[in-house]
């Protein structure tokens, strides 16, 4: 293969794993004291928005508590070298890329350092005492809410994305179960416009069958030795 100019990398909680936060699916799963119902849908945040919050608020805590892991710090290496496109596609909601030093760089699943004005749109840094039903500076309404991509509501920034992927050259998954749309998809389409695909995770996907090459271990280990 020739050498490769636009890069997509797509990462998932395996990426933040050796931080200390816990994945969402398998044993010790972010959600095994949760049901996904209970707090990652609409309609469960209208329902009962003091749990979501605190779920939400314990995570946004736990942060403070945590530090980019050589897997992070080896991806915001190669954005700063990198003279081709690159673009890193976190389905995380922490901020362990940047933390890094990463900056080519989308949160397709929102931010757990941001909040999100459910009625018009505006997105502001999450302050420490923001308690269900906030009100909005930017509209005055009682409505601010995690700014969480939750299930049945559309992911960020995909145009940017889907144009990023119709430029591969490259795809790499980090970390990611494959579990869930459309992130899931992103190999297909990579492999539609003509990139090579690989991916590194500690175990294989659910799409793992659609990449030309898997490599298996952890991200801390995987990722540096990928870069350099
Ligand atoms: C390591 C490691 C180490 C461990 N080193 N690796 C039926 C069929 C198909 C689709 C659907 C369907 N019904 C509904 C849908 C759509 C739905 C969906 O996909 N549902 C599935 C359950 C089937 N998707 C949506 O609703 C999305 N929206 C949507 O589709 O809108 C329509 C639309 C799209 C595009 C354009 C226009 C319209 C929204 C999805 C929102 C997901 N939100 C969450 C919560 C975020 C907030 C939070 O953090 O609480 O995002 S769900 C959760 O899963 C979170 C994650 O980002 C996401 C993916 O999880 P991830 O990262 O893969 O983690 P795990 O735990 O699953 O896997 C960890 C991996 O790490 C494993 O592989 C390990 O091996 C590995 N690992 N340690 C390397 N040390």
């Amino acid at each position: 293969m020739s050498v490769p100019r636009n890069l997509v990398i797509l990462t998932g909680a395996g990426v933040s794993a050796e931080s200390g936060i816990a994945t969402f699916r398998g044993p010790g799963g972010l959600w095994e004291g949760h049901r996904v119902e209970d707090v990652c849908t609409p309609v469960a945040l209208a329902r009962d928005p003091a749990l979501v919050h605190r779920f939400y608020d314990a995570r946004r805590a736990a942060l403070a508590a945590v530090m980019p892991n050589p897997a992070h710090d080896a991806l915001a290496r190669l954005d700063a070298a990198w003279r081709g496109g690159l673009l890193i596609v976190t389905q995380n909601v922490d901020d362990l890329h940047e933390r890094a030093g990463a900056r080519r760089l989308v949160h397709m699943h929102g931010a757990l350092q941001s909040a999100l004005c459910a009625a018009c749109g505006v997105q502001v840094r999450w302050e420490a005492d923001l308690p269900p039903g906030a009100v909005c500076g930017a509209c005055g309404g009682p409505t601010l809410r995690p700014d969480i991509v939750f299930f049945g509501e559309i992911p960020y920034a995909m145009d940017r994305i889907e144009r990023a992927l119709g430029e591969a050259d490259l795809f790499v998954s980090i970390g990611t179960s494959g579990a869930v749309y459309p992130a899931a998809g992103f190999v297909q389409g990579a492999r539609y416009a003509g990139a090579r695909t690989l991916e590194l995770n500690l175990e294989p996907s659910a799409g793992s069958g659609y990449f030309h090459e898997t490599r298996l271990g952890p991200a801390g280990e995987l990722v540096p030795a990928w870069v350099e």
